[in-house]
């Protein structure tokens, strides 16, 4: 199963024993995540991009056959203990044990890059000051053998003073040695740290010690913190020493940094034989086309042209044969069962209901298997870095990038990744806009107002009306984000203009598990989707149309089973009108328009039809936006529902978009048109139709504030640019 234990259950082993608690840290992409899956059996999320893992998550570690096994917690990536961004501080209070709801860890795995050992080692230093019992795992050593790149990873654990083992999660090479050290080093004496500052410093040091500092190490965090302490004696003395330190070397606050470099580089030098540089050649050759000024751009934009055109074009097929199976089901049902309103609460709400959103199955699959497949190559970094002078143009950051492209996936991974940017005001913009990506709940109703006013209708006789305007609504999205970041940025959420610190990490061919895997979890997210949150909404939906009941077809006595017995008796008996009869297979429309128009929805859309009239919308309409403000896709599933209602047995379900074109006015005119499709897709990319994302936002900035600002300034903005589509449309004389 690849569910994460969020609280494990304790397990004890024997009289007296604890359950261990390892914790496994290290730089971002290092591979923590895949030896994490490696060591649990878990598959939580692994790609080629710096920031994946972006909380903690939990899973059982079995050390040793007898032995109860350990809670593995996996980490966000961080480059140093002096945390900037969200992640880094999780990750940084699981390891210094100031998490309240994980105990302090028995032992820590530092997780390092054999191919970038000497930046991957300054978190090491850091750790082994920390004084947690420490195993280093040294990951991607199949990549470092391919450079010809030697690491004795004896002489490295003799330097290092911690116990070193090589590892590889994919073919799970080192993993029970690793599990013998870190049983090895439970309780054991914690590393000490062997590198020594300049003399000068280390006399400093030594002073402040005999001055009063608890330790060798508080004397250390008293010379260079940026606080002084409190003890009047004590700071005297710091404030003199940095004096002295200063009057011989300006730049005197950075010998930790440069004291451990030298250290790193010592011990490096005795452990590792063979290419420096270990970066493979083809990344940087890959890299002097794909990063150009010229070239990187303009290969952007063919990959997202041709992630888009399959999306499109490729998913077509599936699609259509999805949407004939729960047709074919509808039909099906409704002949085997007795006609009535179960029977319709069948069709009409579940089927038709689940149908209509799990037909974009195809198209989110895709679309979810490009951005793997971009990711764990290593081109999305890229991407990012292409990006980021746009982005630094309206004061965003390139770390942007990342969550944001996300989000035309889905705006609640989006908005969760922006904890890697380390400015809250960036991040809090960031998180502002990225509902403005058109994600994959809108795909739904795009698809369906181009499919019901678009379809074969060509500019200029060659290009296709549909992708052009598609393409327009992802653009909008785009342009809107960037105005409202840029106003942000220069408002409420001012802040200098941040460095861009990321990590291009080496091109690999993407695992295409990893690439299943990702796929497989997001979609699924998806279906849940359809199986609870949209049939609950298609069923309440349903029920609301249904009641209370003005026409009752009559049904059979014998066939009617209890439940529609009662509801129909509510219905009837609760509004006390006679109940004109419609003869089954007539299919009086009349009737059932009345029917919707007398429901509690019915009624509901005629009270909002005067904010929305000038939209372009009709009360029926009406229903569906009330019902999208749940999930955006709910719309179809409502739409589908609104002109089923009443539907006889037996009779060819026309499909919805027939529905669409053929839904009429009181007046007789169309209801709707080309131009109120429009509105309707302008209103659907920029207002903040979903809960979840609601949700999310007040969990990730810990407050309603935001998300509450941002569904109301997401409506204005939404209902201001649909009154402009409509308006507009009318007096180019468009509609
Ligand atoms: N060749 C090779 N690739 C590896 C190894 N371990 C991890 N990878 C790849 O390295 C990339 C990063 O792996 P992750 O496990 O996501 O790294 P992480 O440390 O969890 O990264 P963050 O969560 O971003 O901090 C992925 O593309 C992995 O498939 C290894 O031992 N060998
Ligand atoms: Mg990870």
């Amino acid at each position: 199963m690849s569910t994460t234990l969020e609280s494990p259950p304790q397990v004890s082993a024997g009289a007296g024993a604890r359950q261990l608690v390892v914790a496994l840290a290290g730089n971002p992409n290092a591979g923590k995540t895949s030896l994490f899956n490696a060591l649990t059996g878990l598959r939580q999320k692994v790609a080629n991009y710096p920031g994946v893992t972006v909380e903690r998550k939990e899973g059982l570690w079995a050390l040793e056959a007898e032995q109860a096994p350990a809670r593995l917690v996996d980490l966000p990536g961080l480059y140093s203990l002096d945390a900037a961004s969200i992640d880094e501080e999780i990750a940084r209070d699981i390891i210094t044990g100031r998490m309240a709801e994980v105990p302090a860890p028995d032992v820590v795995v530092a997780v390092v890059d054999a191919t970038n050992l000497e930046r991957n080692l300054y978190l090491v230093t850091q750790l082994i000051e920390a004084g947690s019992p420490l195993v280093v795992a040294l990951s991607m050593v199949d990549l470092a053998e391919r450079s010809k790149l030697e690491i004795d990873a004896e002489q490295l654990s003799t330097s290092l003073g911690v116990p070193v083992v090589p590892v590889t999660a994919k073919s799970r090479r080192g993993l029970e040695e690793l599990a013998r050290a870190v049983l090895e080093a439970v309780g054991s004496q914690p590393p000490c740290a062997l590198w020594r500052l300049s003399p000068k410093a280390e006399a400093e040091v030594r002073r402040l010690y005999a001055a009063g500092a608890a330790s060798r190490e508080g004397a250390l965090r008293d010379l260079y913190s940026d606080e002084l302490p409190e003890e009047a004696e004590l700071r005297e003395a710091v404030e003199s020493a940095r004096a002295r330190l200063s009057s011989s070397d300006p730049q005197w606050w950075q010998e930790p940094l440069t004291a451990r470099y030298r250290w790193i580089e010592g011990v490096t030098a005795g452990a590792v034989r063979g290419a420096k540089d270990t970066r493979p050649n083809s990344t940087e050759r890959i890299d002097r086309f794909v990063t150009h000024r010229f070239f990187g751009p303009v290969l952007l934009l063919l990959v997202m042209t041709v992630v888009f055109q399959a999306i499109f074009s490729w998913a077509t097929l599936p699609m259509d044969l999805i949407d004939r199976a729960f047709g074919a089901l509808g039909e099906v049902v409704r002949t085997q069962m007795p006609a009535g309103l179960l029977t319709d609460l069948v069709v009409d709400g579940v089927i038709a209901g689940v149908g209509g959103v799990l037909v974009f199955l195809p198209q989110i699959l895709l679309l979810f298997f490009f951005i793997a497949l971009l990711e764990d190559s290593g081109y999305m970094s890229r991407a990012a870095f292409l990006v980021d002078r746009l982005m630094r143009g309206v004061g965003l950051h390139g770390k942007a990038f990342m969550p944001l492209l996300s989000s035309f996936a889905c705006a609640i991974p989006g908005i969760m990744a922006t904890r890697t940017i380390e400015n809250p005001k960036d991040r809090l913009a960031t998180i502002l806009i990225a509902p403005f990506m058109s994600c994959s709940a809108r795909l739904p109703v795009y698809t369906l107002m181009i499919a019901a006013f678009f379809t074969d209708v060509r500019l200029l006789g060659f290009i296709p009306v549909g992708v052009v305007l598609m393409l327009s609504m992802y653009l909008l999205g785009i342009v809107v984000a960037i105005v409202v970041a840029w106003i942000l940025k220069h408002t409420i959420l001012k802040a200098p203009p941040p460095p861009l610190v990321l990590e291009l990490p080496p091109y690999r061919v993407p695992n295409f598990l990893n690439v299943l895997h990702t796929m497989k979890n997001r979609s699924w997210m998806f279906v849940k989707r359809a199986g609870t949150v949209i049939l609950t909404i298609s069923i309440l939906l349903w029920a609301l149309m249904t009641f209370p009941r003005s026409v009752v077809k009559p049904v059979p006595d014998a066939q009617e089973g209890a439940a529609v017995q009662a509801m129909r008796e509510t219905g009837v008996e609760g509004k006390g009108e006679p109940a004109p009869s419609t003869a089954k297979g007539e299919g009086d429309t009349s009737d059932e328009s009345l029917q919707l128009e007398q429901s509690y929805a019915g009624r509901l859309g005629q009270v909002i039809e005067p904010a929305i009239a000038p939209l372009g919308f009709d009360w029926k309409m009406g229903i569906g936006l009330v019902s999208s403000f749940a999930a955006r896709e709910t719309i179809v599933s409502t739409l589908s529902i609104v002109y089923n209602v009443g539907k006889d047995a037996g009779a060819d379900s026309p499909s919805l978009i027939e529905a669409v074109r053929n839904a009429k006015r009181p007046d007789g005119s169309p209801a709707w048109t080309p131009l109120v499709a429009v509105s309707m897709m302008v209103f659907f990319v920029l207002a903040c139709q979903c809960m979840s994302t609601v949700a999310v936002v007040r969990r990730e900035t810990n407050s309603w504030r935001w998300p509450l600002f941002m569904v109301a300034y997401m409506l204005v903005v939404a209902y201001v640019a649909s009154f402009v589509t409509y308006q507009g449309g009318k007096l180019l004389g468009l509609g």
